[in-house]
C-alpha cells in the first residue's frame, strides 16, 4: 500500500521514523487554525562584509584571548569554551544501577565557513561551499583518527532563534568517546534493517524517488527531500544517490554534487519567507572506532523551527514533550512548497 493509495492527506495519522523508531502524529486537518500566539523578531537582514566586534572575522581577538588570524577561506580552531575535553581521566559512578555517570572525553572545534561576515552557505559561490566540504571531510579525517574518539559531530547553528551566538557563517565540530543517542539510533535501525538484506537509506531513497512527492532537489550526485517521518515543517533529509558511509569516501564530483545541493537547498530556504532561514544542520556518518559500518549511509539532517513565516515558529511544547511529536502541514505539503520556492 503505498500513500497515494490511502488519502492520508486529509485525516489524522501517525508515520514512523524508521531512522529512530519514533513516530510522529500529522494533523493535516488542522492547518488553517488561526495563530495568536507569540511571533518572532526577524533580525535584520544587512550586514557587513566585516564587523571588527565580530570574533570570528579574521584578525579580531575572540572572547578568550585568541587572535583570529588573516584566513582567506575557511578556518578551524578549538572552541574556546569547549563542552568537552581531551584530557579527562576515566570515572565511572552506578549506584544500584540508578545513578549511573561516567566521564566523556572530547574535542570541540568551530569552523568558519567564509571570511565574509556577511554571507551564508546560501549565498556563497559553489567552489567556496565546496571548500566547507572539505573542510569537514579532512575534519571527520583528523578527529576519527584520534584513537578515542568513536563519533564526530558535524554540525551548523544557523540563527539566533537556533541559538547561534553569531551571524558569521560557522558550524561546530564535537568529537567524542561515545556514539551520542541520535546516531546511535540511526545506526542501530541501519543495522537491523541490512540483517536483512540491504541497505535502508538506499531502498528508501529509491521509494523516495520512485514517488516524487517528498523530493525538493537533486543532482547528479545527491537529492534533498522531506522525510516521509519529518517532525520539523521544512525538516529535510539530504542523501549520496550511491551508498557511502562518510565524507572521506565521496568522490570529487560528489564532493561538487553535495556542495551544489546545500547551495541550492539553502536557497530554498532563504527564498520560502524570505529571510536568512534558521535552521540546525548536521552530518551523520560512520562511528571512527576503527570498525566496519557497511549498513551505515552517510546523510545531512537539516531541521529548520519556522513554520508558517519568517516570525512564526513550531514549538516543541505540551503533548510534544510529554508524548510524541505532532505536524500539521503535510510532508508532502512541505516539500511542495520548498520545490516551488
Ligand atoms: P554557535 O555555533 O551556537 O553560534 O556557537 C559558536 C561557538 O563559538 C560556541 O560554542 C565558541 C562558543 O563556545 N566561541 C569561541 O570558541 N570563541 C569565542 O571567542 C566566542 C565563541
Ligand atoms: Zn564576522
Amino acid at each position: 500500500m503505498t500513500v497515494a493509495d490511502t488519502p492520508l492527506d486529509a485525516v489524522p495519522h501517525r508515520r514512523l521514523n524508521r531512522l529512530t523508531g519514533e513516530w510522529v502524529l500529522v494533523s493535516p486537518h488542522r492547518t488553517a487554525r488561526p495563530w495568536q500566539g507569540q511571533v518572532e523578531e526577524t533580525a535584520p537582514a544587512e550586514r557587513p562584509a566585516y564587523d571588527p566586534a565580530c570574533y570570528l572575522c579574521p584578525g579580531n581577538t575572540r572572547a578568550g584571548g585568541a587572535v583570529t588570524p588573516r584566513y582567506s577561506s575557511t578556518y578551524v580552531f578549538d572552541n574556546d569554551y569547549p563542552a568537552l575535553l581531551p584530557d579527562t581521566p576515566p570515572r565511572r559512578v552506578d549506584r544500584d544501577g540508578l545513578l549511573v555517570a561516567e566521564t566523556e572525553r572530547g574535542i570541540c572545534r568551530v569552523v568558519c565557513f567564509s571570511p565574509r561576515h556577511d554571507l551564508t552557505l546560501g549565498a556563497m559561490a559553489h567552489d567556496d561551499i565546496r571548500r566547507v566540504v572539505d573542510t569537514w571531510v579532512e575534519q571527520y579525517a583528523e578527529l576519527g583518527g584520534v584513537p578515542w574518539v568513536r563519533h564526530v559531530q558535524i554540525f551548523e547553528n544557523r540563527g539566533a532563534m537556533m541559538g547561534a551566538s553569531n551571524p558569521h557563517p560557522h558550524g561546530q565540530i564535537w568529537a567524542n568517546e561515545h556514539v551520542p543517542h541520535e546516531p546511535a539510533e540511526e545506526l542501530r535501525r541501519q543495522r537491523d534493517h541490512a540483517a536483512g538484506g540491504g541497505c535502508l537509506l538506499c531502498e528508501y531513497l529509491a521509494q523516495e524517488l520512485a514517488d516524487g512527492a517528498r523530493i525538493v532537489d537533486a543532482n547528479e550526485h545527491f537529492v534533498a527531500l522531506v522525510p516521509f517521518w519529518a517532525v520539523w515543517p521544512f525538516e529535510t533529509l539530504v542523501l549520496p544517490r550511491s551508498h557511502r558511509g562518510a565524507l572521506p569516501e565521496l568522490a570529487d564530483p560528489e564532493r561538487d554534487g553535495l556542495a551544489d545541493l546545500l547551495g541550492r537547498l539553502a536557497r530554498r530556504y532563504d527564498r520560502l519567507f524570505g529571510v536568512t532561514f534558521p535552521y540546525s544542520m548536521g552530518v551523520h556518518q560512520a562511528p571512527t572506532d576503527g570498525e566496519a559500518y557497511p549498513e551505515l549511509h552517510l546523510h545531512a539532517h537539516f531541521y529548520p523551527p519556522l513554520l508558517r513565516s519568517a516570525t512564526v515558529r513550531k514549538f516543541m511544547v505540551g503533548y510534544e514533550l510529554l508524548a510524541q511529536p505532532q505536524r500539521d502541514i503535510t510532508p508532502e505539503a512541505a516539500a511542495e512548497r520548498l520545490r516551488s520556492s
